[in-house]
């Protein structure tokens, strides 16, 4: 891979998770993060990236009914009681960080809304980013014989930041969670900011509850498939990170990685379990594709893309 002549070298971590037990409090997940924070920072990391709601165990996996059940998976702030440990642990070691959660916000009516949303705080703790999940997969009512649920359409609202990108620990930062990286919409999106490192984090089930005559083995092929256009497609660092291992009983792939903006996985998690991997992240290595081969003010043709934006379901032509 070419050297950038301006290298930004950041050393960022990514850092899987195995389960979160329901029984599991926020209080020991935040001892499981400040401990992969901990080794991250040893290995001379100053960037971590959790995974997607990485303070409880996957809830959209059931049917919850009840009001306060359903309110007790989600934080009122950030960061609060539970959480500001790993705030000040961040601030001691100088490392910023990616974190996934669900977000219950409050207006002054006291109208309740609810996101799945990611924050990135820098290395002096303080949350310079904030993302809420636009691509909300699955179903909003449950579906009859699936091996489980998947219901964030039922308990998340869609994301009402955009895709927005933000100037953190030297470099252009942006965000996306779980099912925006299968949609190259996201990744434009991103790369017309000049993103040079999107972070995020997934659980994806082994096993599509919807499509489970497919083979296992593509699941991980489409994940990785995914991030690595993205990366490649707009010159841009790929941190993602996932809830992995058997959770309340559903098997949720690992393949945690670090993406270079050549589309190479340059770091891999090969367990199911809290794991890190490391990797020194030039930020100005994408320069070169933003400049060259994807650079979207000479190349780009948006007189000829209507339909991506006028058009949302597949319809083909009269005639076709
Ligand atoms: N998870 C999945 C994802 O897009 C999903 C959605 C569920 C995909 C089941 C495949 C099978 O990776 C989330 N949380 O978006």
């Amino acid at each position: 891979m070419p050297s950038a002549p301006s290298s930004r070298v950041l050393t960022v971590a990514v850092a899987q998770m195995g389960p979160i037990a329901r029984s599991e409090t926020r209080t020991q997940a935040v001892e499981r993060l400040i401990s992969l924070m901990e080794e991250s920072h040893g290995l001379g990391a100053k960037f971590v990236v959790f995974p997607e709601l990485a303070l409880t165990t996957f809830f959209p996996r059931w049917v919850i009914d009840d009001e306060e059940e359903l309110d007790s998976y989600f934080e009122t702030s950030m960061p609060n009681n539970e959480t500001q440990p790993l705030f000040e642990r961040a601030r001691e070691l100088g490392c910023g960080f990616h974190l996934g959660y669900a977000e219950l916000v409050r207006d002054d009516a006291g109208k309740k809304t609810y996101f799945n949303t990611a924050i990135l705080v820098d290395d002096t703790g303080a949350i310079t980013g904030k993302y809420r999940k636009i691509h909300l997969p699955g179903t909003a009512k449950t579906v009859a014989g699936a091996p489980h649920q998947h219901l964030e359409k039922r308990y998340f609202e869609v994301g009402d930041l955009g895709f927005p990108v933000f100037q953190s620990q030297g470099g252009v930062m942006g965000m996306c969670i779980c099912n925006d990286r299968r949609w190259p919409e996201t990744w434009r999106m991103l790369g017309l900011q000049g993103a040079e490192l999107v972070a995020l984090g997934y659980n994806t089930p082994h096993v599509n509850p919807f499509a489970t005559a497919e083979p296992v083995f593509l699941g991980m092929f489409h994940n990785h498939l995914s991030m690595q256009a993205g990366a490649y497609q707009n010159g841009t660092w790929v941190v993602a990170s996932a809830k992995a291992g058997v959770e309340e009983g559903v098997h949720h792939m690992g393949g945690s990685c670090i993406i270079a903006p050549t589309g190479e996985i340059v770091a891999l998690c090969h367990t199911e379990g809290d794991e890190v991997a490391v990797a020194q992240c030039d930020l100005s290595m994408g320069d070169y594709i933003k400049q060259n081969i994807f650079n979207f003010e000479a190349h780009r043709r948006i007189e000829h893309y209507g339909l991506i934006t006028s058009q949302t379901g597949m319809k083909r032509p009269d005639g076709v």
